[in-house]
């Protein structure tokens, strides 16, 4: 039976502040209304399962990116700034990009940093251990990825702080144009511009992650011109991210206090927590695609050209994938979560993410027995992204 017309909808607006502020019930309801739904509120689809969520991803000949990833389509709208050629194409133009932009980011090329990286984690346990009362979100999650990324990208000190905002505008831009973006719009030309300049080949250090984009370049391996855009993608997806990410686990850790005991008995469960915590909490929540066919997905024939919404977050917690999805829980594995994506475009930063998880993480674990929570957590909130404005803690030594 594939008669759209018996399609379940649900009259929720998933970018709300209600829904922001606590998706759970929502995805409950979205994932028991059926494998696919429609949200009238938006003229599109809607997958939170596991499964049409994974095979949508798998799936990019029949469900685009090029179209954009977020509510706006770019076959019948301006996109707000110039599409990333990661992100926001599909193969073959994907292809070059993807290929400069993976051997640049591997596990073994990121060895390199990893002691720079473990004493900056060091350095920062040393300076709040000396406070008592943090904030875990503001002077770690957000501190830390500032300290090392700009740095390992290569771009000048003045202007960092345009990094987040810039993020947070660009996260929030892929939802509908409520108050978030309005929030946003103002600033966003000047920190725009910032960020833009940042990608051109004299701004950028000998060694960095930004000059090995253009040496890519001098190889013909990329137009020159193409080189900038893919400099602006680790400016653009890999700070907001990272900063949440951390936010993510340094949470679960104070709420699961059983858990950080356990990582600082066997520190080599840092890696399985970090990525537990990115199922857990999935920094980020969702994304679209567009059909590129008449294509069935769980029972459903979605119409070319129609947007479906993707939900990572409801999909890392869907029970048909996940015994008891609601816990974290250092004994699951969580391999197959889709919090990085999945298939072509899945996150090409996924290594430098989980390296400074562990640099950060293990700094804690050397010196910290307890994280515990002193104040009623905050979230911020943002149309792509679950994060955190401030998680009020004490670091007891
Ligand atoms: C792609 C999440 C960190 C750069 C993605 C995608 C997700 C994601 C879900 C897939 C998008 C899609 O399928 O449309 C995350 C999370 C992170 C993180 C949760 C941290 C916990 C990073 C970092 C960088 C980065 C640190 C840069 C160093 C990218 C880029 C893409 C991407 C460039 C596009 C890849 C492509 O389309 O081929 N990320 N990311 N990400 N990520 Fe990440
Ligand atoms: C990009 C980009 C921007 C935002 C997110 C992202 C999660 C990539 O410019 O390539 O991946």
């Amino acid at each position: 039976m594939l008669a759209t017309t018996e399609l379940p909808a649900l009259d929720d607006d998933p970018f709300s502040h209600e829904i922001l502020e606590d998706p759970t019930d929502f995805h409950h309801r979205l994932r028991e209304a059926g494998p696919i739904t429609r949200l009238p509120h938006y003229g599109v689809y809607a997958a939170g399962r596991h499964a049409q969520v994974h095979a949508a991803l798998t799936d990019w000949q029949s469900f685009e990116s090029s179209a954009g990833v977020g509510l706006s389509n770019f076959r019948t709208e301006t996109p707000w700034r110039p599409p990333s050629l990661l992100l926001e194409t599909d193969p073959p133009v994907h292809d070059a990009p993807r290929h400069v932009l993976e051997p640049i980011l591997t596990p073994r090329v990121l060895r390199a940093m990893r002691a720079e990286w473990l004493r900056a984690g060091e350095e920062l346990v040393e300076q709040v251990i000396s406070r008592g009362e943090v904030d875990l979100a503001k002077d770690i999650a957000a501190a830390y990825p500032l300290r090392v990324f700009p740095d390992a990208v290569g771009i000048p000190r003045e202007g960092r702080e345009n990094l987040l905002p810039y993020g947070d505008h660009l996260f929030n831009a892929f939802g509908p144009k409520n108050d978030l973006v309005r929030k946003g719009e103002p600033t966003i030309a000047g920190i725009s511009a910032w960020v833009n300049e940042q990608c051109a080949r004299d701004k950028l250090t000998p060694d960095g992650f930004g000059m090995q984009i253009w040496e890519a370049a001098d190889r013909g391996d990329i137009l020159p011109e193409q080189a900038p855009t893919i400099v602006r993608s680790l400016l653009s997806a890999g700070v907001d991210t990272t900063v949440h990410g951390l936010a993510a686990v340094l949470y679960c850790f104070a709420t699961y206090p059983d858990a950080w005991q356990a990582v600082r008995e066997n520190p080599h469960l840092i890696r399985t927590a970090f990525d537990e915590a990115v199922r857990y909490e999935s920094p980020v929540q969702t994304f679209f695609r567009t059909a590129t066919r008449d294509v069935e997905l769980g029972g459903t024939v979605i119409g070319e050209g129609e947007k479906i919404l993707l939900f990572l977050g409801s999909a890392n917690r869907d029970p048909r994938r996940w015994d008891d999805p609601d816990a974290f829980d250092l004994s699951r594995d969580p391999s197959g979560h889709v919090g990085f994506g999945m298939g072509i475009h899945q996150c090409v930063g996924q290594h430098v993410a989980r390296l400074e998880a562990e640099a950060i993480l293990s700094a804690l674990a050397t010196r910290i027995s307890r994280i515990e929570l002193t104040g009623p957590p905050v979230r911020h909130h943002n149309n792509t992204l679950r994060a955190w404005e401030s998680i009020p803690a004490r670091l007891h030594a």
